[in-house]
């Protein structure tokens, strides 16, 4: 396997999905993850995505993310078909603004598990950060990435709370 063999495969339902999902492949290139990144549908194409479930560990890949909107199965189905772990995006694509993929992703049968992430962007996000968090359990160079991310997201805090008082101050109320 090469350093260029990915680690990380991610599912859409649809490209309508790929303005939220493209947040977890920003993460993972931050992090130098290899991943993948493919539309296929539980409903849509349901035999294309047990293939590409099925083949997925024996080509490499570690942890699988799946999402979706509507009433999304992506992530149970994909969850059905291999023994890697899977997280789930639930998406914003119904008058229920993400409610009922939330629900479908996440009220999974016992046996099932797929770890479920917020809705939308932030989901997104955090479902790449997992990943890392997964296979850094194993990488001692991506643990170390992760405890800069922390310390990184920290000194932001920091400096907003800096910019408030400087703003309290110019407002006359301080
Ligand atoms: C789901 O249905 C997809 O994941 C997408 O979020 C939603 C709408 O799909 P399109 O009609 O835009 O293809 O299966």
């Amino acid at each position: 396997m090469t350093e260029k063999t990915p680690q990380v495969g991610i599912l859409m339902g649809s490209d309508s999905d790929y303005a939220v999902m493209a947040e977890t492949a920003k993460i993972l290139k931050q992090f130098e993850v290899p991943f993948e990144m493919i539309v296929s549908s539980a409903h849509r194409t349901p035999e294309r995505t047990a293939e590409y479930v099925s083949q997925a560990r024996g080509r490499g890949l570690k942890v699988l993310i799946a999402g979706a909107g509507a009433a999304a199965h992506l992530a149970g189905v994909v969850a059905a078909e291999t023994t890697l772990p899977v997280i789930a995006v639930p998406i914003d694509a119904t008058s229920l603004q993400g409610l009922d993929a939330l629900l479908a992703m996440v009220q999974m049968p016992a046996g099932i598990p797929v770890a479920t992430m917020a809705i939308g962007a932030a989901g997104a996000r955090n479902a790449g950060i997992f990943a890392v968090q997964m296979l850094a359990t194993t990488d001692v160079v991506l643990a170390d990435k992760l405890v800069l991310f922390k310390e990184e997201m920290a000194a932001g805090v920091i400096k907003k709370s800096a910019r408030l008082q400087e703003k309290l101050r110019a407002d006359g109320l301080l």
